[in-house]
């Protein structure tokens, strides 16, 4: 299926991307920015900085949750309905780990999918950084970006949940505690990124926003995935400090989320719980925030005027993923934005 060609300048020197990530919402937005890139005659470079907060250790496994749905889902290897794991994925492990009533049992690790935490873990114990880990795994599914760990350093978010059995009244649990077992069905108090301060930016990372012509915020959660890489210390120097303009598409549309717990997390952060919300939240670069534009669906039209007051470039467009076709379409507006 072809894409139609951008009809914006075809040699607007755009030739280094580098793209904020979390899982599923970024993975896939880059997908349609790699089909949108594809159609150009010069080559263009995707990086992918991605969230690593996500991460757990899980029967002695280093499970890295947001950069293996964008490996699995770029390198074709994702099951597309469950937006995260293998697909033609068996579960003989799980159900062996649940036998022998091992806990957790409410977070499933596929057998194809603990060969990769297998080989992440063994290389990590030989010495590996996670960022040289993702690189060899990311010879095997040729993701076609460059994917790079925010971090090296290990961090973690959890989410501080009320629990009357404590004497504090509230309790922290690990984000995919929060997310898989709570089903974020209960309030969130805080969100606290254990390590995040003392994080340091993995190899690569500042240079890929330095570096890039266009520095693009995807769809992502902007709590647990973009704010988490925002939040490694340097990377907001960074992007403030980039040639390259920066440019998100809101990850709210009509006021909710697509799937996902942002509303939950950004109601924890006090943040508005909207396409503008999230982008004052960011903050305009221009008001030592990161953003120079935005885009919001057509639905929320109404939040265009209200950005551009806060020195925010704002462009109402179709924000639905729906396919690949529509995400390049996103993408190309992104782009197009950008060029302004
Ligand atoms: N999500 C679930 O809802 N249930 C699971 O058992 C589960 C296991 C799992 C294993 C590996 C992995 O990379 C992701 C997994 N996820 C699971 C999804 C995970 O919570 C999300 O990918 C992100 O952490 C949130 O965006």
């Amino acid at each position: 299926m072809t894409i139609p060609a951008p009809h914006g300048p075809a040699a607007d020197g755009v030739r280094r991307i580098t793209v904020l990530s979390g899982g599923y919402g970024g993975a896939k937005f880059v997908q349609g920015l790699l089909a949108l890139v594809r159609e150009r005659p010069e080559p263009v470079e995707v990086t992918v900085v991605a969230n690593t907060a996500d991460d757990l250790w899980l029967h002695g496994l280093k499970v890295c949750p947001d950069l293996d749905t964008v490996m699995y889902t770029l390198g074709g290897g994702l099951d597309t309905d469950r937006g995260w794991g293998r697909r033609e994925e068996t579960w003989s492990v799980k159900q062996e780990l649940e036998a022998y009533g091992v806990e957790p049992t409410w977070f499933g690790l596929g057998d194809r999918d603990v060969a990769t935490h297998l080989v992440r873990t063994e290389m990590l114990e030989a010495g590996y950084p996670l960022s040289a880990v993702t690189e060899a795994l990311c010879r095997r599914w040729q993701p076609g970006v460059r994917l790079l760990p925010m971090t090296d350093d290990r961090v973690e978010t959890h989410i501080v949940v009320d629990d009357p059995d404590q004497p504090s009244g509230q309790r922290a649990v690990h984000f995919q505690e929060y997310w898989v077992r709570l089903r974020a069905e209960v309030p969130a108090r805080a969100v606290v990124v254990v390590g995040l301060d003392k994080a340091t930016p993995g190899p690569g990372v500042v240079d890929a926003l330095l570096d890039a012509d266009v520095v693009l915020v995807p769809p992502s959660n902007p709590v647990v995935s973009v704010g988490t890489v925002l939040g490694v210390p340097g990377v907001r120097d960074a992007l403030r400090e980039t040639g390259a303009p920066v440019v998100g598409l809101s990850p709210i549309i009509g006021g909710h989320h697509l799937r996902g717990m942002a509303e939950q997390l950004l109601t924890a952060l006090d943040v508005e719980v909207s396409a503008a919300g999230v982008a004052e939240h960011y903050g305009a670069r221009t008001a030592g925030g990161v953003l120079d534009g935005w885009l919001v669906d057509s639905t929320d039209a109404d939040a265009v005027d209200r950005l551009r007051g806060a020195g925010i470039r704002c462009e109402a467009v179709p924000l639905l993923m729906t396919d690949v076709r529509a995400t390049a379409a996103m993408a190309e507006a992104a782009l197009g934005l950008a060029a302004r």
